[in-house]
């Protein structure tokens, strides 16, 4: 029986993939462990090195995800899919030093904490080459983060161990989508948590490329507001929200230009409708759901389907901004009222009837 799951993220990570459970065998040596490599589709092949392994060595085992994306979810998904009472989420990369895993279990256990996280910002602890300007959107990160973690140097990290106990009693509780695993966890627990933490030496990446982007950037916040809201709405209504206020963006100034030169208010509603419906449209679909984004046919068939659920609450936009304009309110009092009613019928029937069918209906 395995004393440990070792979990590991991995997209794109064709050419790490061999090094790393090379690595991983050595470094446990000893332990009684199994390996998941959790692979999201990028028809690079990661997932057939993987099995290749697998085929020889059966502690190591692989998920194949397809049509999704997520390293949050990726690890979520491939430590429910382990048995051992102890968990370690390391990276595919490389960067982490997976010498490191069984001190930090000897710690966890030692110490009984929850989680032993590898920490790059204690006495010890180094970000290596990591470049400067990465070094200080990790410690903004962190700091803007503080509220939720106090006490710890390090809950950008992404490198620790966690007891399954622990992980089964916040598993519900997740965000369970972005980069920041472990703050999500951390934040689950609301303060009823034992943390250690050990220092390591970050590693450089030796092939493959980042995946850090402004879809990342987006995750993390929406990850914060989840959490300090006390976790009230729905993990993509966040997202959906902030998406909605750039439509709304969108328009209050097509409406304002349209109005201006036509005189014309229903029709320039009309079009200013249709405008925000359209950049809500991608920008939800690389943000609110770039988790599971809709590509080539299937995208456009998405945008047929998002027209059709938002007409809906295009009329209604309409009828209520018109009664309210009829009303004598200010233009872009009644434009605004109509949006907002059509925004919230929006999040609710795009979110089955566009985006559907998988895990966003269960969140
Ligand atoms: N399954 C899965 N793994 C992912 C996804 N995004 C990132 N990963 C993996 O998560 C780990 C961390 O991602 P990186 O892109 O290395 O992030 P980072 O370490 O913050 O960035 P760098 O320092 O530039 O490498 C790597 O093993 C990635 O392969 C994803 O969408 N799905
Ligand atoms: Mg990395």
């Amino acid at each position: 029986m395995p004393e440990l799951s070792v979990v590991v993220p991995a997209f794109r990570e064709r050419e790490n993939i061999p090094a790393l459970l090379q690595a991983l065998e050595q470094a446990l040596a000893g332990l009684d462990w199994e390996t998941i490599v959790v692979v999201d589709d990028a028809f690079d092949g990661t997932e057939e090195l993987v099995r290749e392994r697998a085929q020889r060595d059966p502690r190591i085992r692989c998920i194949q995800r397809i049509g999704r994306r997520g390293l949050a979810s990726a690890c979520i998904e491939g430590m429910l899919a382990s048995s051992a009472p102890y968990l370690a989420v390391i990276d595919a990369d490389l960067q982490h030093d997976e010498t490191l895993v069984p001190q930090l279990l000897a710690k966890a256990r030692r110490e009984e904490a929850d989680v032993a996280v590898a920490s790059r910002y204690m006495a010890g602890g180094s970000t290596g080459e990591l470049a400067p300007e990465r070094v200080r959107l990790s410690r903004l990160a962190g700091a803007l983060s503080a509220t939720l973690c106090e006490g710890l140097t390090d809950a950008m990290s992404g490198f620790f161990v966690v007891r399954r106990t622990f992980l089964e009693r916040v598993v519900r509780n997740l965000y369970g989508r972005g980069f920041k695993i472990l703050l999500d966890l951390i934040a689950a627990a609301r303060g009823e948590i034992r943390v250690v933490e050990l220092p390591y030496r970050m590693r450089s990446r030796a092939y493959g490329e980042s995946k850090l982007g402004a879809r990342v950037i987006a995750e993390f916040f929406m990850l914060l507001l989840y959490h300090l809201s006390g976790r009230l709405l729905p993990a993509r209504f966040f997202l959906f929200a902030a998406v909605g206020v750039t439509g709304m963006g969108v328009h209050l100034c097509v409406l304002w230009l349209l109005f201006a030169a036509s005189g014309n208010f229903l029709l320039s509603q009309a079009l200013a409708t249709w405008a925000a419906m359209t950049s809500n449209f991608f920008l939800n679909n690389v943000f609110t759901y770039g988790d599971q984004r809709l590509r080539g046919r299937a995208m456009w068939r998405g945008v047929l389907s998002f027209y059709a659920a938002c007409s809906i609450g295009a009329l209604i936009n309409l009828a209520i901004a018109e009664w309210l304009f009829l009303k004598s309110l200010p233009y872009w009092v009644a434009g605004l009222g109509g949006a907002v009613i059509a925004a919230l019928w929006n999040f609710f029937t795009t979110a089955s009837f566009t985006w559907g069918g998988s895990i966003a209906r269960k969140r």
